[in-house]
């Protein structure tokens, strides 16, 4: 069966699907049988996995039917579609959005309750999926809600994880990291389709052959092979019935194991190659903006691409369809270069599958797929070793030392002469050691390169590709990201929801986010104010009583509440944070400033630091460390605090960010691609701290400079103190207040009397600082002290947190999506 094209029985009737019906006796009775005979138990005897279990499986019904609808539809009118390709999809809890989906919230919660069941812990009984690792994989996530929104055809591919980013805990302040087994308690919502397996080949090597006619033939021998297992997830629409799939592939062995290996005894050894094979699908990658060259990632890379890749062709298109229109077909968006190996893989199928000649086959290819980049840092850039390459994939090493070759002399032909830039623009970097620079086949391949801000797309024209974007002007371009309303902030927070609704009349801001500008006259509008403080306050509240049950953490309920949530990563620079919570609290302890001048704030940090990355390890712990002793300084009377809630995620982000009053968006200028949790603060309320960088300049630019708290240098300033040659010891010795803050971190005072613990941090600070957080110091420090202003004037700052929202609909991912259909999917 593997790898065959299965096909329908086109001789039986089609018959009508329908959901059950949406009332809530329609619900319970639904609910019920899923109970009884999905699950095997009766109501009385159920536990609540098993209440979860039935409803998730009964909204899924609800769902199916419009699933299999907008199958028929798009299949009797078929129209280009967009074929999503991203190692990561950071999904979030799915209940709360299928049932706002399919519109069955009240419905749920009213039949459940005649069950005596209380919808609210049902939901919370749902482990959510933590298929990415942050930006990247959320990002997707809210690319494909928007798609199905806007009743997009997009299949959204990539792998079924069997354990996601690890589950974060602190000890002695420290992180550990526990592994997630998302799975354990049931998956309602996927259903596999072993019928529609794939097989995918590895390693071996090539032979060739010439035919009658002199032409060359080439054969890929490999020498083993795993296969694919598709998954599939509904992604539901809002409100129009349109629901599209995301298909995850899950890893198994060819060959189960070895019956005769078995029966002799060696159970080990028999299930040798099914461990092997199934590894490749058994983990995320836990890195975030910098590359993990393990061959295995190489593995899961190609594993995903080549099932996807098979499984739109050999599957999805009609038999007889002719390959020559493709481009028409389909467009497949690369989410970074995580995918970008199915550049070679096309040309395989093409070339030698399908027998094109190679100039036709890159034809096709170079029409087939767009790359988007999410970085600016040099060593984010995936780069394969070429006997890595070579070894796992011998033929399509090959296939790219062809692009390569053909590239460069098309690189001679337009600079004749200029040898260093034939060297600077290979795909093959010949330093340190051979290797394969995946951002450079990209953009070799694309239709379109495009960034993710508009400042990003500018120095990713101008200082990452340059001498791409000289080549091919026209292939580069700019979509800023954006965010789901429906998760981040009709979901998230009901509360603003439903004033938004009151005061605009409807509910069409959903779907058409810039309504929010409606909100803008309200501003204005004292009894309007007073029920946005309402709504903030609540959610506050809402959100201390989870950190209290989750956490064991209690929260001061009046104080500011000051956020810095993201990965740990120096270029974010959360070690400026606490440089500033630290100066705060020296200034007090040192009786230069009373406590009661300073403006009561809770500082909230959130952040999982990849495993290897020491640094950021480090400076976690110094938080922690720093948390541990203000909290406990009678001095500080709760006016200073700081929590940090281990295992940030999606769901906790969906429950923070409506509660805050500052966002902290602090990264270095010209590092920070863009970020999307800066905009989901804007958008429920919060007022930013930051400095001019990725999606931050748009943002600062819609809400206005008085209502957004910038700092910092511009990045042709970083340029130019970089370029000048950057001593961040001359700050610290020129600055009281930053060389007190700095001595007080490394004195031991946070770390128990222990000064190396705080070393790590602190040298790196004195003597490194690649990110420049001493020089940013001074300028975020008077920020924070304009934020300590503004939020004295409740009535001021209220305003300017409406108008925040009001100015901030171009951030959902619905625009973006039109950006990309515009600009990149139907050119
Ligand atoms: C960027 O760091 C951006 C997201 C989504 C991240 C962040 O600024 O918002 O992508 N990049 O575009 C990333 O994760 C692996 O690279």
């Amino acid at each position: 069966l593997l790898g065959t094209r299965s096909t329908p029985t086109h001789a039986l009737a089609a018959v009508p699907v329908e959901g059950p019906p949406l009332t809530v006796d329609g619900f319970v009775e639904a609910f019920l049988q899923e109970l009884h005979f999905g699950q095997g138990v009766q109501l009385d005897r159920s536990t609540v996995n098993d209440q979860y279990l039935a409803l998730a499986r009964t909204v899924m019904h609800y769902m199916m039917a419009e699933w299999l609808e907008t199958g028929r539809r798009r299949r009797a009118e078929p129209t280009k579609m967009i074929g999503y390709l991203s190692a990561e999809y950071l999904l979030g809890r799915q209940l709360g959005n299928a049932l706002l989906a399919t519109e069955l919230t009240e419905v749920a919660e009213e039949g459940l309750a005649t069950l005596g069941i209380d919808l609210a812990t049902l939901r919370s009984q749902e482990i959510e999926p933590g298929l990415g690792n942050g930006g990247l994989g959320r990002l997707a996530a809210c690319f494909i809600d928007s798609l199905a929104v806007m009743d997009v055809p997009c299949i959204a591919y990539g792998i079924r994880y069997e354990y996601g980013i690890f589950r974060q805990t602190f000890f002695n302040n420290r992180q550990l990291e526990v592994p997630d087994n998302w799975l354990r308690l049931g998956s309602p919502w996927e259903f596999p389709h072993p019928e529609r397996a794939v097989q995918v080949d590895f390693g071996g090597h090539t032979e060739r052959t010439s035919d009658e006619n002199g032409r060359e033939h080439v054969q890929w021998v490999p020498s083993w092979n795993v296969q694919g297992i598709p998954y599939h997830y509904m992604v539901p629409g809002y409100d129009n019935k349109a629901v599209n799939t995301l298909r995850l592939w899950s890893a198994q062995a060819t060959d189960a194991f070895n019956l005769q290996i078995f029966n002799s005894g060696d159970h080990a050894e028999a299930v040798r190659s099914q461990t092997f094979a199934e590894n490749i699908s058994k983990v995320l990658y836990p890195e975030d903006s910098t590359p993990q060259g393990r061959e295995l990632r190489l593995q899961q890379q190609y594993f995903f691409v080549a099932c996807s890749l098979h499984d739109y062709i050999e599957h999805t298109l009609p038999a007889d369809f002719d390959l020559r229109k493709l481009p028409d077909q389909i467009i497949w968006q690369l989410n970074d270069t995580h995918p970008v190996i199915a550049i070679p893989e096309l040309m395989r199928i093409l070339v030698d599958v399908k027998g094109f000649e190679w100039a036709e086959a890159w034809d096709i290819t170079k029409r087939c797929f767009a790359y988007t980049c999410h970085t600016l840092l040099p060593e984010a850039l995936e780069v394969w070793p070429v006997d890595v390459i070579g070894r796992l994939l011998p033929r399509h090493l090959e296939i790219i030392f062809r692009i390569n070759e053909d590239f460069l002399i098309e690189v001679r032909e337009r600079f004749p002469g200029d040898e260093l830039r034939v060297r600077r623009m290979s795909i093959i970097a010949e330093h340190p050691e051979r290797a394969v620079r995946m951002a450079y086949l990209a953009s070799v391949a694309a239709t379109k390169i495009n960034g993710v801000a508009a400042l990003h797309s500018e120095l990713l024209r101008d200082k990452v590709l340059p001498d791409f974007s000289e080549m091919w002007p026209d292939k580069f371009t700019n979509v800023t990201n954006g965010v789901t309303p429906r998760r981040f902030l009709r979901l998230a927070n009901p509360k603003l929801s439903e004033l938004i609704t009151e005061v605009l009349g409807d509910e069409r801001w959903v779907t058409d986010l810039d309504r929010l500008s409606g909100l803008e006259a309200y501003a204005d509008d004292a009894s309007f104010r007073e029920k946005f403080r309402q709504v903030k306050a609540a959610n506050k509240t809402r959100l201390f009583e989870l950190l209290k049950r989750r956490d064991g953490i209690d929260v001061a309920p009046d104080n500011m509440l000051d956020v810095m949530v993201k990965r740990l990563h120096e270029y974010k620079r959360q070690s400026l944070k606490l440089l500033h919570i630290v100066h705060l609290y020296e200034s007090v302890v040192s009786g230069r400033r009373d406590i009661s001048d300073i403006v009561p704030r809770t500082f909230v940090f959130g952040a999982k630091a990849a495993p290897g990355y020491h640094m950021a390890k480090e400076t976690i712990f110094l938080i922690n460390s720093v948390a541990e002793k203000i909290n406990s300084d009678s001095r500080m009377q709760g006016r200073l605090a700081v929590v940090f809630p281990a295992n940030y995620n999606v769901t906790l982000a969906e429950r923070l960010i409506p509660a805050a009053d500052l966002s902290e968006q602090i990264s270095l200028a010209g590092k920070e691609a863009s970020g999307t949790g800066n905009m989901k603060f804007a958008l429920n309320g919060a007022l930013t701290i930051g400095t001019d960088d990725g999606a931050n300049v748009e943002i600062r630019k819609l809400v206005g400079d008085d209502h957004f708290f910038l700092f910092g240098m511009s990045e042709p300033e970083v340029a130019e103190l970089g370029a000048r040659g950057y001593v961040p010891s001359s700050f610290y010795e020129q600055n009281e207040d930053l060389r007190r803050a700095v001595d007080l971190l490394g004195s031991g005072e946070f770390t128990g009397s222990n000064r190396d613990a705080a070393s790590t941090v602190v040298n790196d600070l004195l003597w490194n600082d690649r990110f420049m957080a001493l020089a940013d110091f001074q300028s975020y420090v008077e920020a924070q002290a304009r934020v300590d202003a503004a939020y004295a004037d409740t009535e001021a700052w209220t305003r300017s947190a409406i108008l925040n929202v009001a100015r901030t609909g171009f951030f959902s991912s619905d625009r973006s999506m039109r950006d990309y259909l515009d600009r990149i999917w139907l050119r």
